[in-house]
């Protein structure tokens, strides 16, 4: 029976299934490419009680989450983005030198790294081995394991308990919710505060950013949501901030005790109640207007490709997996895909078996059209790759409407 993740409330809804689809960091090897891929089923429900949008199949996190292919410092965006974080939270928090920072979900140590030059004691927290051990040598004491209890109280014997507990897109990966808060509640110091991260809701609505919907993403969080979810939690959100990152962000800034809420938070949830994020009727357009989108794409591609044109991806992003794969867009359309993570280099992509290449054989191969999977770094990428545009060459922009940006 389908039960709600957060609220255990049965009346649910599904308003989008995206068919049974692979893993979207499901790279493969060229041995594997032959062998039967797994898939599971990808449909997106929404709670009728607390207003959580969600996946409801849960792909065990140990398969998704042991060998992990992300690495958060690939993009200056992000870099800066924080950077930014660790700067706002030591100013908005009374912070000693020792004070201790703990970031969940802490990847290759990036966000740490700015808090340690900060001069605070830090500790991250990373299930995948590769990435943990990146971290390791960036110098960031990493706990190489999921964020669970036990880990939570092996952390508050060591260490103490932290007056800063961050978590960047990991809140959406978790599956009890409810345990993982506990647990973080434990960590935080009474006078601390947890600052998240999200990819927000009402921007992939807006954006049509149905690709950012894949199993790793368990709950898409709109404010409503979050603050019905903390305040159940006897926590409360405290300040937000929308952010450009991922396609559109919230930062949320949480007090484990009941505080005053602020003046922004008042107005985005008065603004989500107009525009109907905690209703059900707007996710039936949403549906609709990604399926247009699905045969509007496949019709561009299509169409250039029998043309004569060589086309390619850039960017191999998880996202982009589940634009391939809903679109029908194969190795018979792109050719390759330019990525500059090394850990998705020289694979092939879930699904569509799409060879991922260096980014450094993109002047060399320099296809005549280039599909923009990581859309969400489009100014970094359009800006790095200026002289293709200059030569004639042409980013195609998926979403929210299939659109072609060139400059001759
Ligand atoms: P990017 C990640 O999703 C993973 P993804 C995760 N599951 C999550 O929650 C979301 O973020 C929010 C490459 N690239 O960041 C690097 C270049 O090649 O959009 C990446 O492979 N050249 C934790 O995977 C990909 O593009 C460049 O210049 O959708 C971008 O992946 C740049 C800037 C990026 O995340
Ligand atoms: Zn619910």
């Amino acid at each position: 029976m389908t039960k709600c993740r957060v609220c255990a409330n049965t009346d649910l809804d599904m308003f989008l299934s995206l068919g049974q689809m692979p893993l979207a960091n499901g790279f493969l090897t060229e041995a594997e490419i032959t062998q039967k891929e797994p898939a599971y089923p990808l449909d997106v429900y929404f709670c009728n009680s607390c207003s959580l949008v969600q996946v409801i199949d849960v792909v065990p996190p140990e398969v998704m989450f042991t060998d992990y292919p992300y690495i958060t410092g690939t993009s200056e965006t992000m870099k800066l983005n924080l950077s930014q974080l660790s700067a706002k939270a030591s100013s908005c928090i009374a912070l000693d030198g020792n004070d201790l920072v703990v970031d969940l979900g802490s990847n290759d140590g990036t966000l740490l790294s700015y808090f340690k030059e900060l001069g605070f004691r830090t500790l991250g927290v990373e299930p995948a081995a590769n990435i943990a051990q990146l971290a390791s040598e960036n110098g960031i004491e990493t706990i190489q394991h999921f964020f669970t209890d036990e880990t939570c109280s092996k952390i508050i014997a060591s260490y103490g308990q932290a007056k800063i507990v961050t978590g960047t897109n990991v809140f959406a990966h978790v599956d009890d919710v409810n345990g993982f808060i506990n647990s973080v509640k434990r960590l935080l110091h009474p006078q601390g505060m947890l600052i998240i991260e999200v990819p927000y809701l009402t921007d992939m609505l807006d954006k049509l950013e149905f690709d950012t919907i894949y199993h790793e993403h368990l709950s898409y969080f709109s404010l409503s949501a979050l603050n019905i979810l903390f305040n159940n939690h006897g926590m409360s959100i405290v300040n937000v901030e929308r952010l450009a990152v991922h396609g559109g962000s919230i930062r949320v800034y949480i007090s484990p005790i009941s505080e005053r809420r602020c003046h922004y938070l008042e107005e985005l949830l008065d603004q989500e109640t107009n525009i109907g994020i905690p209703h059900k009727g707007m996710y039936k357009k949403f549906a609709t207007d990604v399926n247009a989108l699905k045969s509007d794409l496949k019709a561009m591609l299509n169409g250039l490709k029998h043309e004569g044109n060589k086309i390619a991806g850039y960017g191999a992003p998880a996202k982009g997996n589940i634009l391939l794969n809903y679109c029908g867009l194969d190795s018979t359309v792109l050719d390759c895909i330019f990525d500059n993570t090394p850990f998705k280099q020289n694979l092939f992509t879930p699904g569509t078996h799409i060879p991922v290449v260096s980014d450094t054989t993109f002047e060399k191969i320099n296809p005549d059209y280039c599909l923009l999977l990581a859309w969400n770094y489009e100014e970094e990428i359009l800006k790095k790759e200026k002289a293709y545009l200059q030569n004639g060459g042409n980013f195609i922009i998926p979403i929210p409407h299939p659109k072609i940006v060139s400059i001759s």
